[in-house]
């Protein structure tokens, strides 16, 4: 029999034993900490501390690091209870169904869509910096025309256009990668694989390359101070830099969404989250010192700070800064497959409970993937990347990412005060406090970010409630008796 109201639940039991076999289970902690890796670094690192550390924390930018993985940590912690009660493909979106019924899932799922295909083409168009800074050192000048977001938000005048026409380079990795997915995943993993390695060797040279070269001047003041506009430098700068920098970390969740590509889910998903989440803090922390510490952070204002960095130098290592450029290149490649791919499996997800059209969770079954949701990520990806620049996308994906946080850390609590019983193979630690910190934290954080961050995202969520109620709500197996 149907089911009415917005908080229909999804009954864990008919929840599990719904879980999809079309998808082929193959993935080892080892792999899933790969994938995580490929889904954390990248874009946030490689463009973003530059833009953070030169607008708005300085050398502090590497504190505001350690804010931004504290607040992980609250969230993860959250995910791994949730994910351990709740194994089943669809992540954040399936746990909020379970816990907090069906409107609130939809709006985890929706914004999912930021979290994943927005920052999929951030970094895409991260990307096509570094491509048009290799292509320079062959002596290759690309056009802006044409390698060049067409729209810009400017903070005084607003909304509005740079002369160029589209991002071609930006929308050729998405083309790739998003074909990568369609072929299948254990294709999409080894590709990953390689890429990390390739990601890894290049901060790793960077920082071996940069280390000797730290100037204590540019280091100090370490908090410079504030220009009198808030969030500009000084401990407000910090923090907002802090919801800057916060985009590197989007992703490491990514994993708790392959549960069904997993092996042996319950044991390999924790290793995967909290494995990927600490060494790339570490990463982060020693690359954000070098980077601040081997250029002054004003000069850090560019599309490849990285690069800019390595220029400054002194040490004439041409070719060995060629290699890390291509390196990073293939670094946010990665970064851009995985966060497509999670994407797929949420489309695939939702589909799966009528709130988007079928065609969103038919499996190819000579490819095990779901090609329409393939389909349609990809398309969507080309058309944000191909248009919109880094920082407007970027504070985006912020600003949408702590919010699912607090939705997450929510229902952790409700969980546990409404099904008491329910066996949790993982446990968030001294409860309630690890929640209500993430909650209040994250809350925090949003509120240090620019207004325009509000604004896309209020924008967002009122277009996601129109579609629910002009197709999800209709359409619902759980409310219609077809599942639940
Ligand atoms: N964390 C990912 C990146 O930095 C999104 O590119």
């Amino acid at each position: 029999m149907g089911q009415k109201g917005l908080f229909v639940k999804k009954p864990l039991k008919v929840a599990t034993s719904e879980e999809p076999q079309e998808l082929h289970p193959h993935l080892g902690w080892f792999h899933l900490i790969a994938i995580g890796i490929g889904a954390i670094i990248g874009g946030g690192i490689f463009v973003i501390t530059g833009q953070a550390a030169a607008d708005y924390a300085g050398p502090s930018i590497v504190v505001s690091f350690i804010i931004a993985s504290l607040i992980c940590v609250f969230a993860g912690l959250c995910i791994l209870e949730l994910s351990s009660v709740i194994p089943m493909t669809g992540g954040s979106y399936t746990h909020s169904y379970v816990v907090m019924g069906e409107f609130a899932a939809w709006i985890v799922g929706w914004v999912s869509t930021i979290q994943y295909l927005v920052s999929a083409s951030t970094v895409a168009v991260g990307w096509s910096g570094y491509f048009k800074s290799v292509l320079k050192d062959f002596g290759i000048v690309l056009s802006d025309v044409y390698s060049h977001a067409p729209i810009v938000l400017d903070p005084t005048t607003g909304w509005g256009w740079s002369g160029a026409v589209i991002n071609l380079p930006a929308i050729g990795i998405v083309l790739l990668t998003i074909c990568f997915i369609g072929i299948g995943i254990k294709a999409a993993t080894h590709f990953n694989h390689t890429m990390v390695f390739l990601k890894l060797g290049a901060i790793f040279l960077f920082i071996f390359l940069g280390l000797p070269y730290i100037q204590e001047s540019n280091l100090i003041p370490f908090i410079p101070p504030n220009t009198g506009t808030f969030g500009q430098f000084g401990w407000s700068g910090l923090v907002r830099g802090a919801g800057f920098v916060f985009f590197a970390f989007v992703g490491f969740d990514t994993v708790s969404n392959l549960s069904t590509d997993a092996k042996n889910p319950q044991k390999d998903l924790p290793r995967g989250i909290l494995g990927s989440l600490i060494i790339c803090t570490l990463i982060y922390l020693i690359t954000a010192f070098v980077l601040t510490g081997v250029v002054s952070y004003p000069e850090l204002h560019a599309p490849d700070p990285i690069a800019v960095a390595l220029n400054t130098l002194h040490v004439k290592v041409y070719w060995l800064s060629l290699a890390i450029k291509l390196a990073i290149l293939a670094g946010l490649a990665s970064v851009v497959l995985v966060q497509l791919l999670g994407q797929t499996r949420i489309f695939y997800s939702i589909g799966k409970d009528g709130l988007l059209p079928y065609s969103f969770c038919r499996v190819h079954k000579g490819r095990k993937t779901p090609l329409f949701s393939t389909f349609v990520t990809g398309i969507v990806a080309v058309l944000i990347s191909g248009l919109f620049p880094v920082d407007i996308l970027g504070e985006l994906v912020s600003i949408s990412t702590l919010f699912l946080f607090v939705l997450i850390c929510l229902g952790v609590l409700i969980l546990r005060y409404t099904h008491p019983e329910y066996e949790r193979p993982f446990k968030v630690p001294f409860m309630p406090y690890i929640p209500i910190l993430g909650i209040l934290a994250c809350s925090i954080q949003m509120g240090f970010l620019r207004l325009s961050a509000w604004v896309q995202l209020i924008l967002w969520l009122i277009l996601g409630i129109v579609i629910y109620f002009g197709y999800g709500y209709r359409n619902s197996k759980l409310r219609a008796g077809k599942s639940g």
